[in-house]
């Protein structure tokens, strides 16, 4: 076939067209295999299928001393469902904004695009998880709190996914899977004088999303990074809760759960099992989220 002009600006556009494909998230067809991702469209956050299984949820005393996280409890989770592979980012959010469907969320300065989320509550949250499931027709909302630490967890029962504390050298492998308060944090902010993580993250706060290890299930900033809201309310402890990881609400519910611990904070604060009440109308710089999907 003779070379044309129009046959040349075919072939253009077409080049134009896969460097368009390439520059922009796909659309990536839902499956149901545990650890393949989705996206159901182009600015939907990337979704993980986890298993169906059941886990401890909760520590010993060995652990920890908390009692809001005893007595630990078999919870089974019979479907498997998805939960978001990162943190919800700025740019996701601002997707919400710019439909009129959620509040402007600000960055303090430190910018948006790939970093997670944050200034963000929990009815924020759950806006978003609404405008989302409008959008695409699917169920999105916020994990509840078993299925967050089953999540976590991945197959672990230890206090974090990568192992120990600290290793008998006194080093720690925190800082391969997770944003938290390391020794980078501790030189930036010397006034956070609680415990760190004994290693060097290079990050003295939030990061974009995705720059760690992810933990067995393919989850990225699950411990650390920002903590995050998950649907439940606040409980003293785990007598009565569900075993079968639905959510455990109250009608005038007065704190919310944030969990996983962030970029402040700490070993003792960023295990899979560690809870923190949060009053649900706080809107800080510590604090996002990322969604559950049922399939
Ligand atoms: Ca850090
Ligand atoms: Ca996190």
């Amino acid at each position: 076939m003779p070379f044309t002009v129009r046959t040349l600006a075919r072939a253009v556009g077409l080049a134009a067209g896969a460097a368009l494909l390439q520059a922009s998230p796909a659309v990536l067809a839902q499956a149901t295999t545990p650890g393949s991702v989705f996206r159901d469209c182009p600015t939907c956050p990337e979704m993980i299928v986890i298993p169906a299984g059941e886990f401890v949820m909760g520590s010993d005393f060995e652990e920890s001393g908390h009692p809001d996280e005893k007595p630990q409890h078999t919870v089974k989770l019979a479907k498997p469902y998805a939960l978001s592979k990162f943190e919800v980012t700025f740019e996701q959010w601002d997707a919400c904004v710019a439909d009129g469907k959620c509040v402007e969320a600000s960055d303090d300065g430190a910018g948006r695009g790939n970093r997670p989320v944050y200034n963000v509550n929990f009815s924020d949250a759950k806006a978003y998880a609404a405008w989302l499931s409008a959008k695409t027709g699917k169920s999105y909302r916020l994990p509840s709190e078993s299925e967050w630490e089953y999540a976590a967890r991945a197959g672990t029962k230890t206090a974090w996914f990568w192992g120990p504390a600290e290793d008998s050298a006194g080093s720690s492998k925190a800082c391969e899977f997770a944003n938290t308060h390391d020794e980078t944090s501790k030189d930036a902010h010397p006034m956070y004088v609680w415990s760190n993580h004994k290693c060097v993250d290079g990050a003295p706060e939030t990061t974009t999303v995705g720059k760690y290890k992810p933990n067995p299930f393919g989850l990225h900033d699950i411990l650390g990074n920002l903590r995050e809201w998950v649907a439940d309310c606040h409980h003293g402890g785990y007598k009565g809760a569900p075993a079968d990881g639905s959510v455990w609400d109250e009608a005038n519910c007065e704190k919310r759960i944030v969990r996983g611990g962030g970029w402040i904070d700490g070993a003792s604060t960023t295990r899979a099992a560690y809870r923190h009440p949060e009053d649900p109308g706080y809107r800080n710089y510590q604090v996002g989220f990322r969604l559950a999907r049922d399939l």
